[in-house]
């Protein structure tokens, strides 16, 4: 490899005993609504007219003051809604996307990878999946109908960022992979925090709220994941360790829909563009649970465009309200005493930039916009040669992973990825998670009211020297090689894009150890942003632990 010069179920008890509340909860979201890794289609792009998606209803009306407000509804800020509305605190949750519970003209919520269509992404005249291409051909991505849909792409030089859009953020369109991270790593990239406490009580905390699984044996050693276990047959060979990759999806739906008693969702190959059944997202045990304490208002297809605060400390948020065509159909304003910034890492950090740098919010720390990480994504292709069998059904949520964290030289989490073209490809992927030191920073762009990240073509490179040793010993090992063909520019990688933004409002630089920006009081951040750049492993479960942690000391000490 040469590096490119140019650029579901219900289980019936959970941690804090809350089946009751998530029951309430979904009923209340029920009658809410009444009121919303890749794959290959061989298909020519064209745009998928047979499916008309839902109407997402009007959302409803809100008051003009609470107490607490949550920008966004992934991790952190539905950790917070949580914890808020248990407190029994009035609070509102405020989210661009849309709750994602009407089915479409073909009966289902979300399509499959396929036959994507305007339910797959944010208002795009493309689907824009990460391997685009079929044996160099761009055979993958389709025309679509631009929609409020669930998975985004922000552009920029040198890097690509995917976003989840809708009630639950990035639990809508993520692979589902829940991993605590190596606990020397998160010391090295925490160093402020109790790493016991973490370790004892908030990462048990977060498996126990999102129904983390294991895979068993008899799914395993199913058809569907023959692409991990011949990867992590050569893995072996090569002399790598591999280890379990934890997971939300409920593995014991995934044996129903083996043994053909359940809905197939991730056997038909679904993941990027939502899952039907199976998944644990947001909206199956956080959200729910917080809507159900009676406490927690949810306010969809609403963009909180700009914060200021009032000379008696209240923050005020403007908001713009969009149909499904994307036209504004609202503006108004709303505020509150306590402001948490769920929006994601590039939503958070760009609403704060935007406060900072427009004079609202004009104290805000000088470290907003710094320290953003990549998490280290790298994806490799393989081609495996005739002994390396992938089988034409994968399921689409990965299991295991090539364990070389260990190796100083060469630190690589390497997690078995499917690639569920439908068609035996004797190909296989990996999503590599990688130690890279490099940091990028976000700016905000007054012309365009946005934030702009600055990410070199050479920052990648950390990422390309550690996954090349690892995979030039798996190649020598097996005699497979490097596979061309499936990423945009003919690369056996990818290394322009992420599904893993870290940073912009690190803690203890942007904020205090709790999250609590700087400059203000009562005003915090709440997700992916706190975390700098890297996190050794897929990143959802340490958001969920440190929203718990933090959200527990901030109830405690600037709520009572
Ligand atoms: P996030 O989940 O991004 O939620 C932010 C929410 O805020 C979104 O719903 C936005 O629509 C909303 N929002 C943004 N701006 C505004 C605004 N101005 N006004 C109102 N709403 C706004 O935040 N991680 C893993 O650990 N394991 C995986 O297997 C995995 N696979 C992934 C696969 C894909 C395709 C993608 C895209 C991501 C994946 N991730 C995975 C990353 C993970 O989903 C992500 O780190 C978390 O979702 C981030 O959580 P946050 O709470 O930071």
């Amino acid at each position: 490899m040469k590096k490119q010069e140019q650029n579901s179920p219900d289980p019936s008890q959970d941690a804090s005993g809350i089946t009751r509340r998530t029951f309430l909860g979904r009923t209340a979201m029920a009658s809410a609504a009444a009121m919303g890794v890749t794959t290959v289609s061989l298909a020519s792009a064209r745009a998928n007219a047979a499916v008309t998606p839902a109407e997402p209803p009007a959302p409803d009306a809100i008051a003009s003051h609470y107490r607490a407000i949550t920008i966004g509804t992934g991790y952190g800020a539905s950790v917070a809604a949580l914890r808020l509305g248990e407190a029994g605190i009035d609070t509102l949750m405020i989210e661009m996307g849309q709750l994602w519970d009407q089915p479409a003209s073909d009966g289902k919520v979300h399509c499959n990878m396929v036959r994507p269509d305007a339910r797959a992404m944010w208002f795009k005249d493309k689907t824009e999946a990460p391997v685009s291409n079929v044996l160099g051909l761009p055979l993958v991505d389709r025309r679509i109908d631009r929609y409020p849909g669930v998975l985004d792409t922000l552009n920029y030089d040198n890097m690509t960022v995917y976003v989840g859009r809708g009630v639950g953020g990035g639990s809508l369109v993520n692979g589902g992979m829940a991993v605590v991270p190596k606990r020397n790593f998160f010391e090295e990239v925490f160093p402020q925090l109790p790493a016991d406490e973490m370790y004892e009580t908030w990462y048990p905390l977060a498996q126990a709220m999102l129904h983390v699984n294991s895979v068993p044996d008899k799914v395993y050693n199913s058809d569907f994941y023959q692409f991990s276990r011949v990867a992590e047959s050569f893995a072996h060979k090569a002399g790598f360790a591999t280890a379990d990759v934890p997971n939300v999806y409920d593995f014991e739906y995934m044996a129903q829909e083996i043994a053909g008693e359940a809905e197939p969702s991730a056997t038909a190959r679904e993941v990027i563009y939502g899952n039907n059944h199976g998944k644990q997202s947001l909206d199956k045990n956080y959200i729910p649970a917080a809507i159900g304490t009676g406490y927690v208002t949810l306010r969809t297809l609403t963009r909180v465009t700009a914060i200021e605060q009032d000379a008696n400390g209240i923050y005020h948020l403007s908001l713009q309200t969009i149909d499904a065509t994307g036209a504004v159909t609202e503006t108004l304003s709303v505020s509150c005493d306590h402001l948490f910034l769920g929006a994601g890492t590039m939503g958070t950090t760009e609403l704060l930039l935007r406060a900072r740098e427009t004079g609202a919010l004009p104290a805000l720390s000088s470290e907003i916009g710094t320290g953003w990480g990549n998490n280290g994504n790298f994806m490799v292709s393989i081609a495996n040669g005739w002994r390396g069998r992938t089988g034409s059904d994968q399921s689409s949520m990965p299991v295991k992973g090539i364990d070389n964290w260990g190796d100083p030289e060469a630190q690589v989490f390497a997690e078995i990825a499917p690639f569920p073209a439908g068609i035996e490809t004797f190909t296989s992927l990996f999503l590599a998670i990688t130690n890279n030191p490099e940091r990028g920073c976000l700016t905000y762009n007054a012309s365009t009211d946005s934030a702009q990240l600055s990410w070199g073509p050479d920052q990648s490179q950390p990422s390309f020297d550690a996954a090349k040793k690892v995979f030039d010993r798996y190649n020598e090992a097996n005699g497979t090689h490097y596979r061309r063909g499936l990423f945009k520019g003919n690369q056996p990688y990818a290394d322009f894009f992420t599904y893993h933004p870290l940073g912009g409002c690190l803690l203890g630089k942007a904020t205090d150890l709790y999250g609590r920006l700087s400059g203000y009081s009562r005003l915090y951040s709440i997700d992916g942003s706190l975390i700098p750049g890297n996190v050794g492993v897929n990143p959802f479960l340490t958001i969920t632990a440190l929203a718990e942690r933090n959200i527990a000391t901030i109830i405690r000490e600037d709520m009572a």
